[in-house]
């Protein structure tokens, strides 16, 4: 590997510029920069040989290709929680390290899920667009079939995020059971190992699992019709999570009462049917998205690649990575 000029280490910021990344990285790195695949393919031999860490900024995806331009690549820094854009078994191959951005998202992620639970149940978005239109002045509002009272939530996934969804949820004095592989440590709710069982059981899903291969259409039709006409389900995962397609047959045939969705399968690219019924409630991928949370995200993917190449171990590596000892 040749060494750069300035003996600082080469590191590439690849997806969408971020100001603070950039400059949080700029004192200590050489820092490269690549929005798109395109720019990524067109860093030169030299340079690429160089780069010894990637901080990725947004969903572009470090897949094996990705990586193999980079021969001395040791850690990929990735912004978000989930990281099923990263290619982790190809970089563990490697032993390229794989650092994500957990906890500093997790209380904004639970606000946003508990807001769209209820936005969906009592219709906000709809009376919203009824005071606007100046409706009210002819008659009320009509009262909401849905309600948070009576029904019982079944979290889909029970980790950092789940439990502070379900904290909650307690504070509503909503019931809550959920379903994971394993139960989680801790944890008091009643858990399901299977989750037809649980849809079974109760009216609502909050679905917060992983995405990638093996949450992909966990929640089928048969989960689905399993709610019930007074269902509703929340999505704050990833759209992979759920069968698109089956959700949209139950809304349109009013299997299900109701879907609050912050992610989709082909974002951001939203299927006209969706978009077209009137029982949902539909965010652009907003869970982790204001200002402050986003800022401390940023500052984690800086802080894993300073980690690092400053001789210690990476703040927050998935499990799935290997870690090397320091
Ligand atoms: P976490 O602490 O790792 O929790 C993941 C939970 O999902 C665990 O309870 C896990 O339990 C369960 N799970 C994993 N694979 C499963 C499977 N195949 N079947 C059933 N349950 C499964 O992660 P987190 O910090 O809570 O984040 C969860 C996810 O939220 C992220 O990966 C990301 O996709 C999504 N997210 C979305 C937004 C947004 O803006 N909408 C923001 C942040 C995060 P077991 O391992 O026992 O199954
Ligand atoms: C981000 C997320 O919006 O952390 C996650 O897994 O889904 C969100 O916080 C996402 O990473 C988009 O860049």
């Amino acid at each position: 590997m040749t060494a750069g000029t300035s003996g600082k280490v080469d590191v590439l910021v690849y997806g969408q510029p971020k100001p603070l990344v950039s400059e949080g990285l700029s004192g200590v790195f050489t820092v490269h920069a690549a929005e798109s695949r395109g720019d990524l393919d067109r860093i030169s031999e030299a340079v690429a040989g160089r780069i010894r860490g990637v901080a990725i900024t947004g969903l572009v995806s470090a897949d094996k290709a990705m990586m193999a331009r980079f021969p001395g690549l040791e850690l990929i820094s990735s912004f978000g929680v989930g990281y099923d854009h990263v290619d982790w078994a190809a970089a563990r191959e490697r032993s390229i390290i794989v650092t994500n951005t957990p906890d500093v998202l997790t209380e904004e992620v639970a606000d946003v899920a508990l807001g769209l639970l209820i936005a969906t149940v009592r219709e906000f978005v709809a009376a919203d667009r009824f005071v606007r239109s100046g409706q009210w002045a002819r008659g009320n509002y009509p009262l909401t079939q849905g309600s948070l009272r009576g029904r019982t939530v079944g979290m889909v996934g029970m980790g950092r995020i789940g439990q502070a969804i379900a904290r909650r949820l307690d504070a509503s004095l909503v019931p809550v059971v959920y379903h994971s592989r394993n139960p989680a440590a801790g944890v008091g709710y009643k858990h399901y190992a299977n989750l037809v069982e649980m849809a079974k059981a109760v009216d609502t899903l909050v679905v917060i699992t992983p995405g990638g291969a093996s949450t992909a259409k966990l929640v089928n039709a048969e989960v689905i019709d399993a709610l019930g006409p007074n269902g509703v389900i929340v999505n704050v995962a990833r759209g992979s999570v759920i069968d698109e397609d089956a959700l949209i047959a139950a809304l349109k045939a009013r299997k299900i009462l109701a879907a609050g969705l912050d992610v989709f399968a082909n974002e951001p690219n939203v299927p006209e049917e969706l978009r077209a019924l009137p029982n949902t409630v539909l965010l652009p991928h907003v869970g982790s998205a204001s200002i402050i949370t986003r800022n401390a995200m940023d500052q984690l993917v800086v802080d894993n690649l300073k980690a690092w190449f400053a001789g210690q171990a990476p703040l927050t590596p998935i499990p799935e990575t290997p870690v090397k000892g320091r």
